[in-house]
């Protein structure tokens, strides 16, 4: 359902697990392609901004929260943001308590299927629904709902005048032993004249305890228009986005129901009566970033950090060539990447391109290489690297000079960026030392 803005920010967050450092640089690279992500899943732009800028404020400018690394403070602050994009989870079992519950959409929005939908998880509750058509503007439709409820063993009502006022009337004195009420209302191309007037009058008649609208989720970021439309004219009480699967565009509309400020209740999964899911965003996000659950990636994260002792050394400048191997060594340490993605569900099933991942560990398996070809000196002295010492090295590791000056680079800034940690003052290197040695990358 996923595929584009799952399979893509999966990618970004693995990358930022498994890449040898997070910094500034880095978090902006990793906004950057969120942002694009989240525009290819038509999440409106105002919305990714704000989320964006939110992220940024929280990541580079505010303080990393004691106890977590940068790293781990980027993914959760991600992912926490991503949340609250995607709107609130509603309350657990707000609509047992309905009586009466109105639906409304644009055709074919889904309204007849959900509804049969709803009345079965209703039912498998304990609950008693009863369905009412007042659709008689298409013919097929009061038979469309007659049959689900037939399929559902829920009764249905059709008025014989074909007339959705008169259906009403009939139904409330109907159905005076069912506990919910089911309305399902006609679809029009847009919401005209003439169906605001229909709606308004039958939601004065109904007086109904939830009204729902149903959005299919391809309609991306103009949901947020419809869901207002809607919204001004009935008074909507919560939203249903059907049709996530096979969209792209479910990130935008989700986004988008949540900025109206309309709950989404439901969310359906295909044309089966028994796939509608309650909305949670958090499993949402969780699905969307290919991550089974947060805590264990953290905990993956932290594994791959340094020990203290190197830490301190780290920080006094100390820090060597074969400093430098042991940390590359306890990122490999959490085994091999590809194992990773695999252990993650939803990830491993998302057939990512092998390459970005090979990419990063060959680079890895590259410098420790390089490192294993340096001599004693050269590795407590790397300033002993002249270019005729480079070009020994690569031609005993295998590798290309620039791989060797490369990852002498990657080397420099680590130490460089240590060292003006520990120069910056000596609160912060005590804070940096009480937590556990957690350098900030
Ligand atoms: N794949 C998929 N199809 C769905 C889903 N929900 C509804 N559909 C399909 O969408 C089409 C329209 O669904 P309806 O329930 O008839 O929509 P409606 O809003 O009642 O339509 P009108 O009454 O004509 O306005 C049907 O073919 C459904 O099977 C869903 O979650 N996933
Ligand atoms: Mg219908």
């Amino acid at each position: 359902m996923l595929d584009n803005l799952g399979k893509n920010l999966g990618e970004l967050i693995r990358n930022l697990i498994t890449g040898t450092s997070v910094d500034k640089e880095a978090v902006e690279g990793v906004l950057q392609d969120l942002r694009k992500i989240l525009l290819q899943s038509d999440v409106d732009i105002d919305l990714i901004d704000k989320l964006v800028a939110d992220i940024r404020k929280k990541c580079l400018q505010e303080k990393t929260p004691a106890g977590l690394t940068l790293r781990e403070h980027v993914l959760k602050t991600i992912y926490d943001e991503l949340v609250s994009l995607l709107g609130e989870k509603p309350a657990e079992g707000d609509i047992l308590t309905r009586k009466r519950i109105m639906f409304v959409g644009l055709f074919g929005s889904g309204k007849t299927t959900t509804i049969a939908k709803l009345a079965r998880y209703l039912k498998k509750r304990g609950k008693t629904p009863a369905l009412v058509a007042l659709d008689y503007h298409r013919p097929a439709a009061p038979q469309q709902l007659q049959q689900l409820g037939e399929q559902l063993g829920v009764p249905v009502h059709v008025s014989e005048q074909k007339d959705p006022y008169a259906a009403v009337r009939e139904a409330t004195e109907k159905f005076t032993k069912n506990d919910v009420i089911i309305f399902d209302t006609a679809g029009r191309n847009a919401l005209d004249a003439d169906l605001a007037a229909e709606l308004k009058k039958l939601g004065d008649m109904i007086k109904p305890d939830e009204v729902i609208l149903a959005i299919p989720a391809d309609l991306g970021k103009i949901a947020r228009r419809q869901a207002d439309e809607f919204n001004k004219l009935v008074g909507i009480t919560g939203v249903i986005v059907t049709k996530m699967d096979g969209t792209a565009k479910a990130g935008g509309a989700l986004a988008a129901a949540a900025a109206t400020g309309a709950k989404v209740k439901f969310i359906g999964t295909g044309e089966k009566l028994d796939e509608l899911d309650q909305y949670d965003p958090t499993r949402f996000v969780s699905r969307m970033l290919g991550l089974g659950d947060m805590q264990t990636l953290l905990d993956k994260a932290k594994e791959a950090e340094l020990r203290p002792e190197l830490a301190e050394k780290m920080l006094e400048g100390k820090f060597t060539l074969d400093d430098f191997f042991e940390q590359i060594e306890s990122v490999g340490k959490i085994g091999s990447l590809d194992k990773i993605a695999g252990m993650l569900p939803g990830l491993g099933a998302l057939k990512l391109p092998q390459d970005a991942l090979a990419k990063q560990e060959q680079q890895l398996k590259k410098y420790k290489t390089i490192i294993q070809s340096l001599t004693k000196e050269e590795r407590t002295t790397p300033s002993l690297l002249n270019s005729v010492r480079v070009k020994r090295v690569a031609k005993g590791a295998g590798v290309a000079e620039s791989d060797v000056r490369e990852m002498l680079k990657q080397y420099e800034q680590i130490k460089k960026l240590t060292r003006m940690l520990g120069r910056g003052n000596k609160d912060m290197m005590k804070m940096i030392k009480q937590l556990g040695g957690k350098m900030p990358f």
